[in-house]
């Protein structure tokens, strides 16, 4: 049976009263919107479910080798637009809302947005997850169902407030329970020697519990399922206490159970809460674990043939406990030698890397380790004597300074590991794992990563993705790289009126959603100069609001010069613990309402800071942008993704030689890119220069302005001393070498600017970046996995 035949004959009006009716239990008199976007999801829900299944029986039937993806992160955003998209029933769908008296707009904007996740990682994740879906790989996503994503962000007199994110407040339309999906994970206790093995007894358990949720690929092609693990305490209620009055701690150990899936942890840099966030590691780490051997014992016999049947995934070092606890599965209680279980386990087990900033790379206190996961440590100290006297020459010890070093955990573990563009893969070898790589030479590998089309051009962009299609057809959406047929149709003045158009509209409607929820007014004709991620030194929000502060000077001080109208748009969340961070929120918001409210200048350069980054935020404004903000120091990010998506949907980047922006330039073409600043290797050379950032501002007079004024409190009246911490660090150690790149970054962006200006040009570069985007594809990444990585097949032939 094919998901076509599947398909229920009823229409899909009929099969959302159906829902509102039976499932909901409301009439159509007193269903509010929330009741309709549900029924609505259940009646789409279904439709994923025929696909669904024949996935699943396929993949059992074929006995091919499965993927585990494991992450601690999946920034999934909404699901009930993309599954329309991926099921082709989004004009269907609209039809049907709407003949129901409904806004369809307002439908979707009903659903929260599930941020499960912090950043760039996460997002990746969940475009993977897309793209394993759309080329047919047997494959399942593991993580955690945090009950808070990340949290919400308002600012308060321009600082950020964070509030808890309640997305599971609402039922969760989209997820299946799965009680008979359940393991117990222990923590603590001792380790006794019973005949020769060691047997662990844990302190305390709680129970793991299934939430799935199908995500659907492309035409519905193949569907995979992510799996979300909550905890739960094994006895909910101490009833004896209860019956003695002691209500609270009747409910104690549920309480304590349940923070394990509670929140998501805010970011790797604040260091309260480590037990809780090790705790969480090893909870969905170790139930993803049991139920994927569970899995692999109901379809093959032999263990030995584990790696031939499964490649499991781990994001980043937050799953790496996977590598003892898949050792101590395979030798504790199944009785394989040590040496077996190692090598079975390293032969499953990949690992990708994400970042090369130290305090990202995690270490965990060999005393916390030893304490929550005793048997654990005693497996790591064992792997780590294994690989130490297998090279004695060279020692790279899991293991030192009474910390667990979970990368050189995770590398050792590993049978491939990744970097996440060229450059930082090249980084990876030469840097954090310089002797590992020498030990392992063919052990790291580059994926670049990629960016699914059909969310983040075709669902987010329907006027330009119509364009594409009017002109090429829409084979694209299904193989990117056809978009490089557009090319050929670029000198068409017909299609680039309508190219520049449809940026226009987009750029209209964005202005009219910020004039109405922000109520700050935008000029659709501005230059929409866009800077949206996780706010970072290393990703430099700082040399942007330096430049937007010495362009200002410059147009009050010569307003009639002709300045091209800009709007210079950011977007992100600081870490609650990250002060720094923080502090650059609030002054851009500071130079916002200094800037906004100047009526000699706002006429050419506006500052709006949205709040509440998230996935939602990002399908509005990237359609809209002209100009895609990359200009982090060169070296520090691994690779960007949000880079991708703008150069896809015709922003211009001004960007420094950094992550994937290295390779976007290679394929967009460098005269369709405004490049600045320092390499990889200059920065290095620059930060040894004694006082850089000193003799930087002494050299361009720009520079040293903007700085004095916000060091003076031009931004501040009320308290000039606000950003004295900012400019007192700029002035000083730069680490982030944002004055050294300054005067190179101001003359790209007057390049920007004159390019601009010339409109008819401007479109053609734009239209060429999304003609030469192609490869950004996360459906080009995925395969690169499959056949570099995993030896995995698709299961459906041409994908
Ligand atoms: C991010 C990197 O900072 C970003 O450059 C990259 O595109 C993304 O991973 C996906 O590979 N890292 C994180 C993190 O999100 O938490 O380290």
């Amino acid at each position: 049976m094919t998901y076509q035949d599947a398909r229920p004959a009823t229409g899909l009006q009929d099969a959302i009263l159906r829902h509102l009716t039976y499932t909901i239990g409301k009439d159509t008199a007193h269903a509010t919107l929330h009741d309709w976007r549900m029924a609505l999801s259940y009646a789409v829900r279904d439709k994923i479910v025929d696909s669904w299944f024949v996935s699943t029986r396929t993949a059992y039937e074929a006995g091919a080798k499965r993927v585990y993806y494991l992450s601690m992160e999946f920034l999934i955003g909404r699901l009930l637009g993309d599954a329309l998209v991926n099921l082709r029933f989004d004009a269907e769908a609209k039809a049907a809302v709407e003949g129901l008296g409904l806004s369809f707009d307002a439908v979707l904007h009903d659903e929260p947005d599930a941020a499960l996740g912090n950043g760039g990682l996460g997002r990746l994740a969940a475009c993977f997850l897309e793209s394993l879906s759309t080329l047919a790989c047997p494959a399942m996503g593991y993580g955690i169902r945090y009950e808070h994503g990340l949290f919400r962000q308002s600012f308060e007199d321009g600082r950020q407030i964070e509030q808890p994110e309640t997305w599971l407040q609402q039922r969760h339309a989209w997820e299946f329970e799965r009680p008979e999906a359940m393991y117990r994970v222990g923590f603590g206790g001792h380790v006794a020697d019973q005949d020769d093995r060691a047997v662990w007894t844990p302190a305390e358990a709680v129970l793991a519990e299934a939430h799935d949720t199908p995500v659907v690929g492309w035409q519905a092609r193949w569907t995979n399922t992510l799996r979300l693990w909550g905890a739960r305490a094994g006895d909910p209620l101490d009833l004896k206490r209860f019956n003695h009055g002691d209500y609270v701690g009747a409910a104690a150990a549920e309480m304590l159970a349940r923070s394990i899936s509670r929140v998501l942890y805010p970011d790797d840099t604040t260091p309260a809460g480590k037990e809780l966030r090790l705790k969480q590691e090893y909870f969905f780490t170790a139930a993803s674990l049991h139920d994927i051997l569970r899995r692999f014992d109901s379809e093959h016999g032999d263990i030995r043939a584990l790696p031939d049947k499964v490649a499991i995934q781990l994001n980043d070092t937050h799953p790496a406990i996977a590598g003892p606890e898949l050792v101590r599965l395979l030798h504790d209680e199944r009785g394989l030698p040590f040496d077996e279980a190692v090598d079975l386990a390293r032969r499953t087990l990949n690992y990708t890397n994400h970042t090369l900033l130290p305090e990202a790379l995690e270490k965990w206190p060999v005393d916390l380790m030893r304490h929550l996961l005793p048997r654990h440590m005693m497996l790591i100290d064992r792997i780590d004597a294994d690989h130490a006297a297998h090279f004695p020459a060279r020692p790279t010890p899991i293991v030192a300074d009474g910390e667990v070093n979970m990368g050189t955990l995770s590398f050792v573990m590993a049978n491939r590991v990744n970097g996440v563009s060229a450059l930082h893969t090249e980084l990876v070898k030469q840097t954090v794992f310089a002797d590992l790589h020498a030990l392992h030479p063919e052990r790291i590998v580059n994926q670049t990563n990629g960016v699914t089309p059909r969310r983040w051009l075709h669902a987010c962009n329907p006027r330009l993705s119509g364009i594409i299609t009017g002109a090429i057809g829409e084979g694209w959406v299904g193989d990117l790289e056809q978009l490089s047929g557009l090319e050929p149709h670029l000198d068409d003045a017909g299609l680039q009126d309508a190219i520049a158009g449809a940026k226009r509209a987009n750029k209209v409607d964005l202005s009219n959603w910020v004039s109405a929820t922000h109520g700050v007014s935008l000029d659709p004709d501005a230059m929409f100069d866009v800077q949206i991620k996780r706010i970072h030194e290393y990703k430099r929000q700082h040399l942007n609001i330096l430049e937007a502060v010495a362009l200002w000077q410059a147009i009050r001080a010569n307003p009639n010069a002709g300045w091209t109208p800009r709007v210079k748009i950011f977007g992100g969340k600081a870490a609650p613990g990250y002060v720094f961070a923080k502090k650059i929120i609030h002054l851009i918001n500071d130079v916002a309402r200094v800037l906004n409210a100047d009526p000699v200048t706002s006429p050419f350069l506006k500052v709006v800071f949205l709040p509440n980054y998230n996935v939602t935020l990002a399908e509005r404004l990237i359609p809209a942008s002209d100009l895609s903000e990359q200009v982090s120091t060169a070296g520090k990010e691994a690779s960007g993704t949000g880079n991708m998506k703008f150069a896809l949907n015709g922003a211009l980047t001004v960007g420094t030689l950094d992550g994937a922006n290295v390779e976007i330039r290679d394929h967009v073409g460098a005269e369709n890119f405004f490049l600045f600043g320092m390499t990889a290797p200059e920065v290095v050379a620059r930060r040894a220069v004694p006082d850089h950032a000193g003799q930087a501002i002494a050299a361009d007079p720009r520079l040293a302005a903007a700085l004095e004024a916000i060091h003076q409190g031009a931004f501040s009246s009320d308290d000039p001393n606000r950003y004295h911490d900012i400019t007192g660090n700029l002035r000083g150690p730069d680490y982030f070498l944002v004055c050294s790149d300054f005067t190179d970054y101001w003359r790209a962006q007057r390049a920007v600017d004159a390019a601009y200006r010339d409109g008819a040009h401007w479109t053609r570069m734009a239209a060429l970046n999304t003609a030469r985007s192609g490869w950004f594809s996360s459906d080009r990444t995925i395969r690169g996995y499959m056949a570099d990585i995993w030896g995995a097949t698709s299961l459906r032939p041409g994908a």
